[in-house]
């Protein structure tokens, strides 16, 4: 009897440290992550640029291929040269990455971006600072533009 409660006790603090030590481990994952975005605000952006359409109407981005790296600020200029609107929707690509905000017209934007819409001739600057690597496919979501070319591939390296 007194060794099953000696047996329980020691499982029982087994697992309390094994609490402690996991969320120990997670606090430090979070806090770095969110460090690296807050180190990352003071860096000078790299400038990207990317066309939404052209002005002969073609239904494509140009280019149609972004490369970034992890934890590297950035400002993504986007513009719509076209005659119609577009969108630049890369949904798992936004939810890896920290945006900081997003400027257009004159008004700010912060905090989580999922989707831009531009309209004829609109640009618009969103600056953010990649989380996560992966290969992200990248596409304009009105109605036929992405089955007639208006597709793209999106790349974040590790660093
Ligand atoms: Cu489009």
């Amino acid at each position: 009897m007194q060794y099953l409660q000696q047996s329980l006790r020691t499982f029982c603090i087994s697992l309390v440290l094994l609490i402690v030590l996991a969320t120990g481990i997670g606090l430090i994952l979070g806090w770095t992550e969110a460090a690296g975005a807050v180190a990352a605000v003071s860096q000078a952006p790299i400038e990207v640029q990317i066309h939404l359409g052209n002005s002969a109407n073609e239904l494509k981005f140009e280019p149609n291929s972004l490369e970034f790296a992890v934890g590297q600020r950035y400002r993504l200029v986007l513009d719509n040269p076209s005659g119609q609107k577009h969108y630049f929707t890369s949904k798992d690509f936004a939810d890896n990455l920290w945006t900081q905000k997003v400027e257009a017209a004159g008004v700010e934007v912060k905090g989580a971006v999922h989707e831009l819409e531009l309209k004829p001739g609109a640009e618009a600057e969103w600056f953010f600072v990649p989380m996560k690597p992966g290969t992200y496919e990248l596409y304009c979501s009105i109605a036929g533009h992405a089955e007639a070319g208006m597709v793209g591939q999106i790349t974040v390296e590790s660093t």
